[in-house]
């Protein structure tokens, strides 16, 4: 045996992997069907700086789930992301109202809907998963629990939000439009090295809503669903849609069904292109994203109007990634 070919067996097929750079090791993963973890999604263009933070739980063997909560608690409290947490737009009231919802490797799952003052609502709802009997807690209750857990209350409608707000009153036309364009609720999916998926959705929901109403951010199975067997989804965008397909659980049971996450994605935002039809409204003000992620670490995503976009962070790097969609 030549001194190469003995080298290589000595050090293994594993630590050549790691000896690759980056995007090559990712392909080498790939050929060899070997599990690409870890590895995290998340939605929209904030969603690199959400991996980011995700990413130093994951790359030090941590658990997915810390990795998901750490990861959105950064967009939860940055202000100048205004469609979730901290500076996120009102509803018609002048009330920020928070919804989020969590999801571990073992199907224990926790939920806050109409969250008013508390900044962190994902880790409110993660509160609600392993300190309550319960899966969902909203409105005042919600607060309560919130409060008695320690949570601090916070004025969460900004200037600039407010002043928004002020704007809109002017003609409070009620049209809740989900801006294709903007920013919108973050959704993160995470495979960590144990191979455990775990997920988790947060945002202030559609701006100037009616008070009290909810998405599906906060709903399991709509806004977020994980299947450890199999694979986890996220929802962003036009939440009556999504709920209204059971969306990230159907995303999750089509990978089931042997569909690849980009394949899973189309298929339930045809399934909503379906709906709609049927119920003889126009696809112009709908729009709904999708991510995917299975236990293999294979991903994929599908919105119907072009300019989502969601957030990568693997072996290759943190990176943006422009989502395929319906209409051209
Ligand atoms: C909702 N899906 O409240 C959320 C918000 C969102 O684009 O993602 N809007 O319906």
């Amino acid at each position: 045996m030549d001194s190469r070919r003995k080298f290589l067996k000595k050090i293994g097929a594993g630590s050549l992997l790691l000896s690759l750079p980056p995007i090559y090791a990712q392909q080498a993963k790939v050929l060899s069907r070997e599990v690409n973890k870890p590895i995290v999604l998340s939605t929209w263009d904030f969603g690199l700086k959400a991996n980011a933070e995700a990413w130093k739980v994951l790359s030090t063997g941590g658990r997915a789930l810390d990795a998901v909560e750490q990861g959105v608690r950064y967009t939860e409290a940055d202000p100048t992301e205004r469609s979730v947490g901290y500076g996120g737009r009102p509803d018609r009231d002048g009330k920020v109202t928070l919804d989020a919802c969590i999801m571990d490797e073992n199907a224990n799952i926790g939920s806050v809907a109409a969250l008013e003052q508390i900044k962190h609502p994902i880790s409110v709802a993660r509160a609600v998963m392993e300190k309550t009997p319960h899966v969902m807690l909203v409105g005042d209750g919600a607060l309560q629990f919130a409060q008695e857990q320690g949570f601090p209350l916070e004025n969460l409608l900004t200037e600039a939000s407010e002043k928004e707000w002020r704007e809109w009153l002017k003609t409070a036309k009620y049209e809740p439009v989900v801006n294709i364009e903007n920013h919108d609720t973050i959704g993160m999916i995470a495979l960590d090295e144990q191979g455990n998926l775990s997920g988790a959705c947060t945002t202030s929901g559609m701006a100037f809503k009616m008070h009290g109403r909810v998405g599906d951010s906060p709903i399991i199975g709509a806004g977020l669903y994980v299947d450890n067997e199999v694979g986890a989804a996220t929802a962003t965008g036009h939440g009556e849609e999504v709920i209204r397909t059971v969306g990230s659980h159907l995303v999750v049971e089509l990978m089931r069904q042997g569909h690849t996450p980009q394949k899973a994605c189309e298929e339930a935002v045809k399934r909503i292109i379906k709906f709609t039809e049927s119920r003889k409204k126009t696809l112009d003000n709908i729009q709904v994203g999708f991510i995917a992620l299975n236990k293999q670490g294979e991903y994929g995503a599908y919105c119907i109007h072009g300019g989502f976009n969601y957030a990568k962070y693997d072996d290759a790097g943190n990176q943006l990634i422009s989502s395929p969609h319906y209409l051209i």
